[in-house]
């Protein structure tokens, strides 16, 4: 009998990368999306339009915040593996919209735990917790033992997340399990995060359909992956022998400048730098022209400045090493863009 995974969250980055994965585990995958006015399901389409899957592919409407369809859903489905996905997954977007991003991200998560309960059948669940939950805290690496320290209403939010899993699975012995990811990113990351905003932008720049880039703080640290490692983390922790929670990183950190200046030159552009704060500017050589700017509207109410991730225990436990390293990481995006451009002329 083939499993059966319902992921809420198909639509976006990880939840792409994970149907894949499934699919290829032969799973039955289920997935929920929201309704939009435009079509926007641009991820899924090769899934969806490979006749083979018609089997075993499956999307239903369905929202995070519609407590009656979640718990019909899942009712329905019945399924053997839950992973929710599903969030308002931009930071600087949840100080903007606090309260949403809380009612989604926080709450989402325990109208999924709250169905699962009121089940017979017992469902595994993955929830995807975040660094971000780490906020500023003062250690060299973070893991499974650091303090949250949240910086963001997003991060707030699935702190609330983390714990009420926890929760749920020592109150009702439910196999319930968070992943703390760090950063991960691939062609298909959403345009709005800087590593696909960075290499989107270098790629038009240096085929003359864009002059200038707008950046925020380039200065903060990040742990960068690959999504096709992390979501393969996801499932082995669902595969464990018990409900657990476990982080997922490179254990590298390297700042959003450098970055920058590493796309820069794998795309053989000459970049050199001046000015400082907001004056900061990245000039093309030898023609001096700008083609980075910092514009304040970019900058986070609080910053987490630095993040590094120590995944000992996945690795030792799960077996979980990424295969992707920055470099190849990079070149896999650089050349997604320039296909993208190619594609269009
Ligand atoms: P993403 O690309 O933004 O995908 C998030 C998905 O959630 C989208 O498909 C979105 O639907 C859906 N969604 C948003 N609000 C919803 C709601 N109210 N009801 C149902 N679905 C809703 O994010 P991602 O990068 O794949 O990340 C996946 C998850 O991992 C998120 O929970 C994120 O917070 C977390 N995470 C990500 C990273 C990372 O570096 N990528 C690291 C740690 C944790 P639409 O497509 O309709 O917008
Ligand atoms: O920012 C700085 C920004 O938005 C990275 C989400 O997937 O990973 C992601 O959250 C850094 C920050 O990712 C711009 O201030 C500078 O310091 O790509 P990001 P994030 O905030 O780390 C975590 C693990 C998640 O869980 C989240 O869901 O880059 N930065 N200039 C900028 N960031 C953006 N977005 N845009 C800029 O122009």
């Amino acid at each position: 009998m083939k499993k059966i995974a319902l992921i809420f969250g198909i639509n976006g980055q990880d939840g792409s990368y994970l149907a894949k994965l499934l699919i290829s585990k032969k799973y039955k995958v289920h997935g929920v999306i929201r309704r939009s006015s435009s079509i926007n399901t641009k991820r899924l389409n090769a899934i969806y339009e490979e006749p083979q899957n018609r089997k075993f592919f499956f999307l239903h409407y369905g929202d995070l915040l519609d407590t009656g369809n979640i718990y019909q859903l899942i009712n329905k489905i019945q399924p053997d593996e839950i992973y929710n996905l599903a969030a308002q997954s931009h930071v600087g977007v949840s100080f903007k919209i606090p309260v949403y991003t809380s009612n989604v991200n926080a709450l989402g998560t325990l109208r999924i735990l709250e169905a699962i309960k009121e089940q017979k059948k017992k469902m595994k669940f993955y929830q995807a917790g975040t660094s971000e939950m780490f906020g500023n805290s003062k250690k060299k690496y973070q893991n499974e033992k650091t303090l949250f320290q949240p910086q963001s209403p997003y991060a707030a939010a699935k702190v609330f997340s983390h714990h009420i899993v926890v929760n749920y699975r020592n109150s009702y012995k439910m196999f319930v399990s968070n992943g703390v990811l760090f950063n991960h990113e691939s062609p298909v990351r959403g345009e709005t995060f800087v590593t696909k905003k960075i290499i989107k932008a270098l790629v038009r720049i240096k085929h003359n359909k864009q002059k200038i880039l707008y950046l925020g703080n380039i200065y903060s640290k990040r742990d960068w992956g690959h999504a096709k490692d992390y979501v393969l983390g996801m499932w082995k922790i669902l595969q464990y022998k018990k409900p657990d929670d476990f982080v997922l990183s490179t254990g590298q950190t390297f700042s959003v400048k450098y970055f920058i200046n590493k796309v820069a030159k794998r795309l053989k552009l000459k970049i050199k730098w001046a000015g400082k704060s907001l004056k900061e500017k990245a000039y093309l050589m030898p023609s001096k022209k700008v083609i980075i700017k910092i514009d304040k509207q970019y900058f986070r109410p609080t910053e987490v400045s630095y993040l590094r991730g120590e995944s000992a225990k996945a690795r030792k436990l799960l077996n979980w090493h990424p295969n992707f390293n920055l470099n190849t990481l990079i070149d896999e995006m650089i050349n997604f863009e320039k296909n993208e451009i190619n594609e269009k002329n």
